[in-house]
């Protein structure tokens, strides 16, 4: 296949994590993924960040796709509109980008796969914490064998930062920490330890102002036979609040590793312990405490963009994203059921 020297990128939902997005496609337009349009419904939103990043600015995409050729869609939009946003673009045979969560429910998930299947419109989830500088130089360290085979692992993500204020939708959701953050933790245990074969799910509705569970503790059984705890809470007070940062423990045969405050990561192996700083630099446009996941949007983007240009599936393509979303279903589950629960499988 020949390989695209430029892409054409459209951005729909410019709210408030697109601007995440469009900081990152701008910084990898010298590559060659240009912004070309960007579109909200809300015509305040679009023009601001038209304006912002200098290109034609939609509120309908239709409109956007009529006026504008695109090779790539990105839809940061909330979870409700992935699936007939995605839908728009695999008629087109448009790829596209959908931000995690991937859809409301695992029949929706599904139906976006099969569509861009259908249409042969490549397909991937914006799932961005696996794609940080700290996850890569944790997976570097898992793949180079210096702890051995991974045995056992807690992935930690606990705050009590204001996560309602920026997005007041949160406290109204259905479902709340498994489905919206629970998400990238458990796509981060599947990257560190592989596929699951079982887990159980015990939830907490601490906050008596939101609508849903707001602390979730999972344990889950790999196929490897390793052992992990994820862990996600709004809901924790702290001194040394870590937002937004995984913290993690990794045991293997050969030593360990654990992933501080800080981007701080400790790793023991042969009975010596080495300590790094493992956090990326801050961008002209991150700043704290959000630094830590929004860098690992450029390179989430960065990924995306290359893969797509080469004609490759994303690492995050839309299958693989189900096994992440099974995982969220299966939590749930365990959860009503208190029992431990084998997670879905697509089976195309
Ligand atoms: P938001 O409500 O601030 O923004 C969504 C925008 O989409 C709004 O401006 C809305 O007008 C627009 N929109 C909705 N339907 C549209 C349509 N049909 N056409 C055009 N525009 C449309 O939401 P947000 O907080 O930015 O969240 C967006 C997504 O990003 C969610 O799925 C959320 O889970 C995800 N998110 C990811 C992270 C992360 O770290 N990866 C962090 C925050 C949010
Ligand atoms: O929505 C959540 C996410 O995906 O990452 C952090 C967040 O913005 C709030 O917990």
């Amino acid at each position: 296949m020949q390989q695209r020297q430029i892409v054409a990128v459209g951005m729909v939902g410019c709210g408030f994590y697109a601007q995440n997005h469009l900081h990152a496609w701008a910084d990898l337009r010298p590559e060659g993924a240009i912004l070309a349009a960007v579109c909200d419904m809300d015509p305040g939103r679009a023009k601001a960040a038209g304006v912002k990043f200098g290109v034609p600015h939609f509120s309908c995409i239709e409109t956007m796709l009529e006026a504008v050729p695109l090779d790539l869609l990105d839809i940061a939009t909330r979870m409700d509109t992935h699936r007939p946003l995605a839908a728009i673009a695999a008629e087109l045979g448009i790829a596209a980008i959908v931000q995690k969560p991937f859809a409301p429910t695992w029949e929706d998930c599904i139906a976006v796969v099969e569509k861009a299947r259908q249409h042969n419109a490549w397909l991937a989830v914006h799932e961005n914490f696996r794609f940080s500088t700290s996850m890569r130089a944790v997976k570097k360290v898992l793949a180079h064998g210096t702890i051995g085979t991974p045995r056992w692992a807690r992935l930690s993500w606990r705050t009590g930062f204001d996560v309602y204020r920026g997005q007041p939708y949160l406290a109204e959701e259905a479902k709340l920490v498994i489905q919206d953050l629970g998400i990238h933790i458990l796509d981060l245990a599947r990257f560190f330890l592989g596929e699951v074969e079982r887990l159980s799910c015990e939830t907490q509705k601490r906050n008596p102002k939101i609508r849903a569970e707001d602390t979730a503790t999972i344990m889950m059984r790999h196929t490897s036979g390793a052992v992990s705890v994820v862990e996600a809470t709004y809901a924790a007070k702290r001194g040394d609040d870590p937002f937004p940062e995984t913290l993690l423990e990794i045991e293997g045969d050969e030593g360990s590793l654990i992933l501080s405050k800080g981007e701080k990561l400790t790793v023991t192996t042969q009975g010596l312990t080495f300590e790094d700083h493992v956090g990326g630099p801050l961008l002209h446009w991150t700043s704290r405490p959000w630094h830590a996941s929004q860098e690992a949007v450029l390179h989430t983007n960065r990924h995306m963009f290359e893969r797509f240009r080469l004609g490759l599936a994303a690492d995050t393509s839309g299958e693989d994203n189900l096994k992440t979303y099974a995982l969220v279903e299966a939590a749930y589950e365990a959860a009503a059921s208190h029992a431990s629960v084998k997670p879905k499988a697509h089976v195309t």
